[in-house]
């Protein structure tokens, strides 16, 4: 299928006027500053030796809490209509209980403020993965207790910013919280234990029913709009396989998409727990799904948030016996080679794969609301001294890759499906989590050592693309 135009330019027709333009990042990514915040579980895995591939932390990151002016105007020449940021919980409630800092919320307070005043919407996610150290002693997303603390939190946010910020993602991510954090110990608070994962898979749901309910009451400005955030993508056998072996890894990942997919698509929108997903985690989880809770899970969501980066190309592995910690039960199976078509994550590039899934959930949930594609980027390694006449750092493998999303993205929206933004990750180079520097996402290069903004060539290339559709909808049609 081709998506682009004879120029390469994604066909961007049929994306309606008003369509959502915007860049995506996360507190403990690039804010640094960490006067008046409380320490989170990152903190802790940053000091832990061996955990970050570079050994780095998130103390200075890209010094955005002092810089975040001057990445407004950066998000202002993009020419963006929305920024997704998260706030972060340490920072405006340092040990994770009692009443906010005015310090913490004063900087979020600045930022939305600056926002509105570019014209661009803030999109605010209240947790993207730093949960306060306190917290995490008190048994973090494996206790039934972080259910309330994160509403409590919630409110809190939405009491001091709902007046300004329509839009209010609960959780970015929860397979990575509980399955990263908590299966593997990939991830903060880098524990390994099944049993805890499971709680955490659970409790992280709970918190984000509990909340949009909670803030839903407390009322606020008009027309806010509540979401969540996941991390969703299918599992495919890869094309070249017999029709047996396909049938072979259709059977054995099918407990990877349960887990990966079907576990929060189908408590947030039938009030259930899959089966399958059930029979095998459902011993941990005896007396900790009550009666009610998936009831509160279910509140009616304004929108779903989709991160898409890469599907997953499977083969079969027989003498695979081991389970991977983030993906229990799964065996006999792994992942494709992705070929030379991969990022520096090693994620295969395959456009085509976002139609597709947004297609499948469609399909799947015919009364799941509408989608914003929350994040979609990719990392490349970037050569600082390959400038253009024009400053800009040339970085063609991500101009290719934010072409072929954005075509992918028209071509579903034209296709019928109700897609309403798409959000670049990220606007800059940032923490990039448990490979700390390694990875580099930005449409702008961030020089560490100097905290240096260099827009790159995919940063012009999408200025170019959100202007081209602003003419295409505003101009009158000449036909
Ligand atoms: O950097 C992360 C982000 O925090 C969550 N989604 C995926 C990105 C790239 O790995």
């Amino acid at each position: 299928m081709t998506y682009a135009q004879a120029d390469g330019e994604p066909d961007l027709r049929g994306l309606p006027e008003g369509f959502l333009w915007g860049v995506a990042t996360a507190a403990f990514q690039i804010e640094g500053d960490r006067s008046g915040r409380g320490d989170s579980i990152w903190d802790a895995l940053c000091a832990r030796p061996g955990r970050i591939a570079d050994g780095a932390d998130g103390d200075v990151a890209c010094d955005h809490v002092n810089r975040y002016l001057d990445d407004i105007a950066l998000m202002r020449e993009l020419g963006l209509n929305a920024y997704r940021f998260s706030v972060s919980w340490p920072r405006v409630q340092p040990g994770g209980t009692g009443s906010l800092s005015a310090a913490g919320v004063g900087f979020y307070d600045r930022l939305v403020d600056a926002l509105l005043e570019a014209g661009i919407q803030p999109w605010l996610t209240l947790y993207h993965w730093d949960l306060p150290i306190e917290l995490h002693h008190e048994g973090g997303w494996a206790g039934r207790d972080i259910v309330d603390r994160f509403t409590e939190y919630a409110l809190g946010v939405h009491a001091a910013l709902g007046d300004r910020v329509r839009h209010w993602s609960t959780i970015n991510e929860p397979w990575c919280a509980a399955w990263l954090g908590y299966g593997s110990g990939y991830h903060a608070p880098g524990i390994a234990d099944r049993a805890q994962a499971s709680r955490a898979a659970h409790h992280l749901l709970l918190a984000h029913g509990r909340a949009v309910r909670t803030m839903r009451s407390a009322g606020g400005a008009a027309g806010h709009q509540f979401g969540m955030v996941l991390n969703s993508f299918p599992f495919y056998p890869a094309r070249w396989l017999s029709r047996e072996q396909a049938e072979f890894v259709r059977q054995h990942t099918s407990i990877m998409d349960g887990i990966q997919n079907r576990w929060w698509m189908d408590a947030m929108f039938t009030a259930t727990y899959p089966e399958d997903v059930l029979d095998l985690l459902g011993p941990h989880l005896d007396g900790v799904v009550l009666p009610g809770d998936l009831d509160e899970i279910a509140q009616p969501l304004d929108y779903l948030g989709i991160n898409y980066y890469s599907d997953q190309i499977m083969v079969p592995d027989p003498e695979r016996t081991e389970e991977a910690g983030c993906y229990p039960g799964a065996t006999s199976v792994r992942q494709d080679d992705p070929g030379p078509d991969v990022t520096t994550m090693g994620w295969a590039v395959t456009p085509h794969g976002l139609h597709d899934h947004l297609a499948g959930i469609t399909k799947a949930y015919p009364d799941a609301p509408p989608f914003v594609v929350t994040e979609n980027g990719a990392a490349y390694v970037d050569d600082p001294d390959d400038v253009g006449p024009d400053g800009c750092i040339e970085d063609p493998l991500r101009v290719a890759y934010l072409r072929g999303h954005v075509a992918a993205l028209a071509d579903a929206v034209r296709g019928g499906l109700d897609v309403r933004g798409y959000f670049v990750w990220s606007l800059l180079d940032n923490f990039e989590w448990a490979c700390g520097f390694t990875q580099r996402f930005g449409l702008v290069r961030v020089d560490y050592d100097t905290l240096r903004r260099t827009p790159k060539r995919s940063f012009r290339v999408y200025r170019d693309l959100i202007a081209a559709h602003r003419a295409l909808t505003t101009e009158p049609s000449r036909t």
